[in-house]
């Protein structure tokens, strides 16, 4: 029998690993007929959201992007996307990034459909335009081995241009996979686990982590990570980019 008052998640001061064991829905003003699990948001000291959003048959997502641009992706079924004067049909692995100020529409999903947001306060840049509406999907073949490892793949979703604060990626770990060295860097990220298994390590505390998982880590907390099992291990990750880094 599961003993319910066990979970993998745990909430410290830079680090968080949340599973959905542990969801309880919040309502959205004009996110309908859905649940929203909110993982990661400023309550937990973190700068950017992260949530969860499951469809039933008939619903519906709809607003306006206000100070912070969101990112849509989406995780399992389909539904149909209308952002600015684009109207696509959204399929698992595919995406679409809705700068500030811009309405959007999500409906007709298939019951179950899964979609994961990060949402950011914009910073905009003298010089540099407000990014537009961007369409992409996840593909393995745009996604370039990283530090000279082949069982290690990212796939940056978003242009590396300055007008965008933001990164969004997909990284691919193959078995025996691991990050080349402990990170420690002034960037913040929220993830979520999208295929397998892995064992990350954050602020030298050590956590089992598999698909459907989530992970925030603050600025500066140490992160490292390998691959488990007989699987890739594939995640999405926010970070936070091309900005001046301090205010002094
Ligand atoms: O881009 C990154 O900082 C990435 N290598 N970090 C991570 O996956 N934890
Ligand atoms: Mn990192």
């Amino acid at each position: 029998m599961e003993i319910s008052a066990l979970t993998r998640s745990v909430v410290k001061r830079n680090h968080a690993i949340i599973a959905p064991d542990g969801y309880i829905n919040s309502n959205v003003p004009g996110w309908l007929n859905c649940t929203v699990n909110v993982i990661i948001n400023e309550q937990m000291g973190a700068r950017l959201a992260q949530t969860l959003v499951t469809l039933r048959a008939g619903g519906q997502l709809t607003g306006q992007t206000q100070a912070s641009q969101i990112f849509f992706f989406v995780v399992e079924g389909q539904c149909e996307a209308s952002v600015g004067s684009q109207d696509r049909t959204l399929t698992a692995g595919q995406y679409v990034y809705v700068p500030v100020g811009q309405q959007y529409l999500f409906q007709n999903p298939t019951e179950g459909t899964q979609i994961l947001t990060f949402h950011k306060v914009y910073e905009p840049l003298a010089g540099q335009a407000t990014p537009a509406v961007l369409f992409g999907e996840r593909d393995l073949a745009k996604a370039p081995v990283y530090m000279n490892d082949e069982a290690l793949r990212i796939q940056e979703l978003l242009p590396n241009e300055l007008g965008f604060d933001m990164a969004v990626n997909i990284f691919t770990y193959s078995t025996g996979g691991h990050l080349p060295m402990v990170e420690t860097h002034i960037m913040e990220h929220g993830l979520m686990y999208l295929q397998g298994q892995a064992i990350y390590m954050l602020d030298n505390e050590w956590y089992p982590v598999k698909k459907g998982d989530s992970i925030w880590m603050a600025p500066y907390c140490q992160q490292w990570a390998t691959a488990m099992g007989q699987e890739d291990s594939v995640y999405i990750y926010y970070k936070n980019v091309n900005r001046f880094p301090t205010v002094i």
